[in-house]
């Protein structure tokens, strides 16, 4: 993981980013930057969000609560020999918090969702966080992660293992037990979000370039048809 980090206060950073959008189209970045993962950190207040995303990002646990109303970050790494730019929205658990939701439920191209494993009504609330995705993004193969987060609170446990890989199950994507105290896993469950992104835009090229092959295959079919129509020796005396 490089060093490339940085939280962006939204109201400062707003004009930047809308430079970049006007000469860029949409997740690409110039020849020699790498692509930018757009990723959202959702999950109840309290649960650990922004320690998580701390974690990610500067190698530092947040060991107090400070109720989030959004923040962004921005960390490059490189997985599976591959750089990527991950653009982190930490996102507010508290209910008051939470005006902004359908924007950025609609330009995420990855959910984190997150819940505490000392906090079983956290774990609850993980379907409806699934629900609201699903709303505002209906019919799409939405790259998701569930992570248990607060692992290292084993004497105040209230979700079982078993009951994390069930729901994940359930939702079909990967699961982590982290620990942004411990740094545990922390990687590993952004990384997973990365190698969905990636995986689902490689499906969606494959068809795309299958296509284009029969259709140049069809077109020298064609071609050749006609030539070996015109050849004499195709006249009949
Ligand atoms: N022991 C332990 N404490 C954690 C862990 N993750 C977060 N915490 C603590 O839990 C509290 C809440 O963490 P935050 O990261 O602020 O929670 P949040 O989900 O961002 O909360 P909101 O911004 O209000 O939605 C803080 O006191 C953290 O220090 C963890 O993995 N282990
Ligand atoms: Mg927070």
């Amino acid at each position: 993981m490089t060093s490339d980090t940085g939280k962006n206060n939204k109201s400062s950073t707003g004009a930047n980013e809308k430079n970049q959008a006007a000469v860029q189209p949409m997740h690409s970045t110039p020849r020699n930057l790498p692509r930018i993962y757009k990723v959202v950190v959702l999950g109840d207040g309290g649960v650990g969000k922004s320690a998580v995303t701390l974690q990610f990002v500067s190698h530092s646990f947040l060991d107090y609560h400070d109720p989030t109303i959004e923040d962004s970050y921005r960390q490059q790494a490189v997985i599976d020999g591959e750089a990527a730019l991950l653009d982190i929205l930490d996102t507010a658990g508290q209910v008051e918090f939470t005006a902004m939701r359908d924007q950025y439920m609609r330009c995420g191209e990855g959910f984190m969702i997150c819940y505490s494993v000392t906090d079983r009504h956290s774990f609850q609330e993980v379907l409806e966080y699934r629900k609201l995705i699903s709303r505002v993004r209906a019919n799409e193969d939405i790259p998701l992660v569930l992570v248990g987060n607060k692992f290292d609170l084993q004497s105040q446990r209230k979700v079982t293992t078993e009951e994390g890989k069930a729901l994940a199950h359930q939702l079909g994507c990967p699961f982590y037990e982290t620990s942004a105290a411990l740094r545990q896993f922390i990687d590993d469950a952004f990384y997973s979000l990365v190698r969905q992104i990636r995986s689902k835009e490689r499906i969606r090229d494959t068809p795309r370039k299958h296509s284009r092959w029969r259709r140049l295959r069809s077109i020298f079919a064609f071609v050749f048809r006609r030539k070996h129509r015109n050849t004499p020796s195709n006249y009949s005396p």
